[in-house]
């Protein structure tokens, strides 16, 4: 197949590419770097010392033999060069990923709020209308997030985007619908994840587009298959407290001797899943399409839930590290409890790695091997939800 990897510079579509390549599909990699503009702006790096892409490209033929081809486009600002990509390349399947995906970041001030919305929302927007314009046969698989559904405090399994509800008519009946589970963000990078799913729905409804949106968990680990093929190709790890996730920042912070920064009780129960089963469900997703004319799929890809503190411990218990309990910088529920649907992916096939088999192998492999690139500084989260959480 002929496949677009948009944001394909990034943690999760740089192993997707390669992944996919790997596989035999013909693969283009879109991405304008904003991501590593991004770290000069706030003066952090990659734990992992990434490559330019030139030096990744040139790696990857010399390894697999394959070749990947490259344009840097800025999908929310050059429709037109999109445009002409989608009509003179003709992609099978159209992954995106190139949104501003971390949510301290998009909170720090009104320019970053301002910034996540304008880029992801007109990212999207210019995809799907690219894809109408061009009038190619596509399908678009999207990287959406859990946190469109607010992390379950219905107490009830979170479904696979979809909601069954009854509703009494004026004739005195009652009348069943499915509709969008309804939208819960919790910082504005989740909400233009949010107005996102409206854009499928809408473009799916009038112009027939097929869409699969994966309602991605927090994703863990570094490496890929691929990516461990040479050090040229190694992916990055983030770990400061704007694009650090959760999990990934307690495993470095355990390798270099920090206390794991657990956020006030630590009882934020989320959904995860390993990168490599990341790469594993978009190529599943991409290998079963919509049918022509059916709605959006959504599919929640996680593989697991755990509770923030319950990580920590798990991560001492395997490293000797020490946890600390710190102010939380965001407004969320104290504790939640998660149980969320996901049927369809391992109804396709996928086999999760668990946490228990891979956390080992992170840290020794990756946080211990790359302590000395760490900056300390950058490890404490300072983007506060709202001004009276920020200390005098
Ligand atoms: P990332 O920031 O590492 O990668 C995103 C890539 O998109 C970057 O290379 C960036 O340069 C590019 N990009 C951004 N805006 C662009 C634009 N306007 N034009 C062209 N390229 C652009 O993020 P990631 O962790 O790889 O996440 C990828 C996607 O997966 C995101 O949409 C995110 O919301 C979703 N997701 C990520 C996680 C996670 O834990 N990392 C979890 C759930 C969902
Ligand atoms: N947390 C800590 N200590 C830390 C960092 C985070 O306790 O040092 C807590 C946070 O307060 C939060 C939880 O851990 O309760 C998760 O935070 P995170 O930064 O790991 O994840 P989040 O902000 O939700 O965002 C990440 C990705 C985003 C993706 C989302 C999936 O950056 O792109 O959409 O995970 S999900 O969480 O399922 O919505």
């Amino acid at each position: 197949m002929k496949i677009c990897v948009i944001g394909g510079d990034g943690f999760c579509g740089w192993p997707t590419a390669l992944h996919l390549s790997n596989k035999g599909h013909d693969v283009v990699i879109v991405d304008n770097l904003s991501r590593r503009k991004i770290d000069i702006e706030l003066e952090v790096e990659s734990l992992t010392p990434i490559a330019p892409m030139s030096v990744r490209l040139a790696a990857w033929e010399e390894v697999s033999g394959r070749k990947i081809r490259f344009e840097n486009i800025d999908v929310a600002r050059n429709y037109a060069r999109l445009l002409y990509l989608f009509e003179e390349y003709k992609p099978d399947a159209i992954v995106h990923f190139a949104e501003q995906r971390a949510a301290p970041y998009s909170m720090k001030s009104s320019y970053h709020k301002r910034y996540t919305v304008d880029n992801n929302l007109n990212a999207t927007n210019n995809v799907l209308a690219a894809i109408v314009e061009s009038g190619i046969d596509t399908h678009l698989v999207h990287l959406g997030t859990m946190g469109v559904y607010g992390y379950g405090n219905a107490g009830m399994k979170i479904p696979e985007g979809y909601l069954t509800v009854k509703i009494a008519t004026d004739s005195g009946g009652e009348i069943s619908q499915e509709i969008l589970y309804p939208a819960n963000p919790g910082s504005i990078y989740h909400m233009t994840k949010t107005q996102d799913q409206l854009m499928f729905a809408f473009y799916n409804k009038n112009d027939g587009v097929k869409v699969t949106d994966l309602h991605q968990g927090i994703v863990w680990g570094t490496q890929t298959e691929e990516t461990k093929m040479d050090d040229r190709l190694i992916n990055r790890f983030d770990y400061d407290g704007d694009y650090g996730t959760v999990l990934n920042r307690f495993l470095m912070q355990a390798a270099i001797g920090y206390p794991m920064t657990v956020h006030g009780t630590g009882g934020q129960t989320r959904a995860f899943i390993h990168l490599q089963d990341t790469v594993r469900c978009i190529e599943l997703a991409i290998q079963n399409p919509p049918q022509k004319g059916e709605r959006v799929r959504i599919l929640n890809q996680m593989t697991e839930t755990h509770r923030v503190r319950d990580l920590a411990q798990l991560v001492s218990r395997i490293t000797g590290a020490k946890i600390e309990l710190v102010k939380n910088p965001r407004k969320e529920d104290a504790e939640n409890d998660l149980h969320v649907e996901n049927k369809q992916l391992l109804g396709l096939g996928l086999e999760p790695i668990t946490l228990e088999n891979g956390l080992l192998d992170e840290v020794t492999n990756i946080a211990k091997r790359f302590a000395d690139r760490c900056d300390r500084s950058k490890i404490p989260c300072i983007s506060y939800w709202t001004a009276n959480q920020r200390p005098a």
